[in-house]
């Protein structure tokens, strides 16, 4: 399925995917072509290798909003030989100081608009020599001015087996792990998931909330629309009001998100206008609740494909599209990729429940950290996710490894007390925890964000104890429930319920 040639450089590879004069990418400041793409990414290629020095394998930070300057200098770093390693936007001035130490960054792209903490994080180390500030694709084009009179530059030859990028887990429990990846790492998403699941083809309009520093973002807003020549179009602030609008004016056909945004968008004004066009909707980053899925079905009629993929395997390597979903399950191996679940002793199960495990063309490789030796075990890649594997060969998500709460001796799944609770109209979000009890060891603990227009008060919390204990078996009800304005979240959307355990 996937047999790239020795000499392999993903950037100019996926620049091959649309004609010249196809659009590529188009937001509220402009649209730009294939051959616009080309040309500026060449020219930020000789700027960094002729004027600032680069030599291939030097790691390159990026930081901005998702957006045609970034991806020209995303794709200019690898044409360089360079090594991406593109930063979350909400990421702090220390966070960005432990990425610059851990990946020994040498140069930094940074948006003029993210230049002040950056400078507090350069302060706090001393590996950056060379920092380009660029204006967005708002501004005069500082970076544009800067490689005016340059010639674009051919693609350095890389290998398939270089290092094109490092990215950084959002870290939901400890310090955050640099998850390196090939050129040929880059390819593979788009030719095994995305041909696979979320296919598009030239003409098409692509749009995701996640930024290009979370692989998911960067697979679905760049990868898979470049390699199958169809365009990107992107926003700066994706909030489910400014998605919807932007699907309208870009007339957006496919769309990659979180379950959280899908579900904020089912009471949106917006969203039968962005109906005219969309026809596939992707979901990752977290669990999508059936309810939500089933909730977007009778809304939209679109069936969302939902998929599991971690920073480690670089993408999606469980899914399903179309007749083979199986409402409530997260699908089957992708092609290309094996999945299994893992017994207690590490023993692969046929059938049943178990530690999610993964191999294929893309896999776990840690920057320098000793906890490569917990995730890749047996050649396996280990995920951190409880699932039970059917008969046929398709998985359904049980909690992540850690989210299981044992309380009087039953396990309990953090994630079906949350989509029980998740059926109430009052409930707009929640996370559901163990504390320590004395008499179970742990109870069911629910945080919850009560829905717009809803009195959270004791007569609620009783309401929603009782409607779990109809929905699922009743010793799973939450014990306790405490009303919060909002849940604690990675910068990639993934909820921190590390964080209210430590509460
Ligand atoms: O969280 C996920 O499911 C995911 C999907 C694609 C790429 C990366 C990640 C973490």
């Amino acid at each position: 399925l996937i047999d790239y040639p020795e000499q392999l450089n993903a950037a100019a590879e996926l620049l091959k995917g649309g004609k010249p004069d196809d659009l590529a990418v188009v937001n509220a400041h402009g649209r730009w072509t294939y051959r616009d793409l080309d040309d500026f990414s060449g020219r930020i290629a000789r700027l960094l290798v002729e004027v600032e020095g680069l030599t291939p394998g030097n790691r390159v930070l990026l930081r901005g909003p998702n957006g045609y300057t970034l991806f020209a200098a995303w794709l200019g770093v690898l044409k360089a030989g360079g090594v991406v390693v593109a930063t979350m936007p909400l990421l702090r001035p220390g966070e960005i100081a432990t990425v610059i130490d851990r990946a020994e960054i040498s140069h930094a792209l940074v948006d003029s608009r993210f230049i002040g903490d950056f400078r507090d994080a350069m302060s706090q180390t001393r590996h950056i020599k060379h920092l380009v500030k660029y204006d967005g694709d708002y501004g005069k084009g500082a970076l544009e001015t800067r490689c005016a009179n340059l010639k674009p530059l051919p693609p350095v030859d890389t290998g398939r087996d270089d290092p094109a990028l490092i990215a950084f887990t959002s870290g939901t429990t400890g310090v955050p792990k640099g998850c390196v990846h090939f050129h040929r790492d880059i390819l593979a998403p788009c030719d095994a998931f995305a041909s696979a699941h979320f296919a598009m083809k030239p003409g098409d309009v692509v749009m995701t909330s996640a930024p290009i520093a979370f692989t998911f973002g960067l697979g679905a807003t760049l990868l898979f629309p470049l390699r199958f020549g169809a365009a990107t179009a992107t926003i700066e602030q994706p909030n489910p009001t400014a998605m919807l609008e932007a699907i309208s004016t870009f007339a957006v056909t496919h769309l990659a998100t979180a379950p959280t945004a899908y579900k904020a968008m089912l009471s949106q004004p917006g969203l039968d206008e962005a109906l005219k066009t969309l026809k596939c909707c992707l979901s990752a980053g977290e669990h999508l609740p059936s309810a939500t899925w089933q909730a977007w079905k009778d809304r939209t009629g679109i069936s969302i494909v939902d998929g599991i993929g971690s920073t480690e395997m670089m993408h999606i390597f469980i899914s399903a599209s179309g007749d083979a979903i199986r409402h409530g399950s997260t699908g089957r191996a992708v092609p290309g990729y094996e999945a299994t679940v893992l017994d207690t002793q590490g023993n692969p199960l046929d059938e049943g429940e178990g530690r999610l495990a993964i191999k294929g063309p893309t896999g776990c490789r840690y920057l320098d950290d000793p906890r490569q030796a917990d995730y890749v075990e047996g050649g396996w890649n280990i995920t951190g996710d409880t699932y039970r594997k059917d008969a046929d060969g398709y998985f359904w998500y049980v909690a992540r490894s850690d989210d299981m709460i044992v309380s009087s001796g039953y396990n309990i799944g953090a994630p079906e007390v949350e989509h029980a609770l998740l059926g109430h109209p009052a409930v707009a979000e929640c996370a559901v925890i163990g504390v320590p009890c004395p008499e179970r060891g742990q109870k069911v603990k629910a945080f919850v964000v009560a829905a717009a227009n809803v009195t959270p008060d004791e007569a609620l919390i009783s309401e929603l104890k009782n409607f779990v204990k109809a929905t699922i078996a009743p010793y799973k009800y939450p014990r306790e429930i405490e009303f919060v304005e909002a849940l604690p979240k990675t910068a990639t959307g993934k909820l921190r319920r590390v964080e209210l355990r430590q509460r």
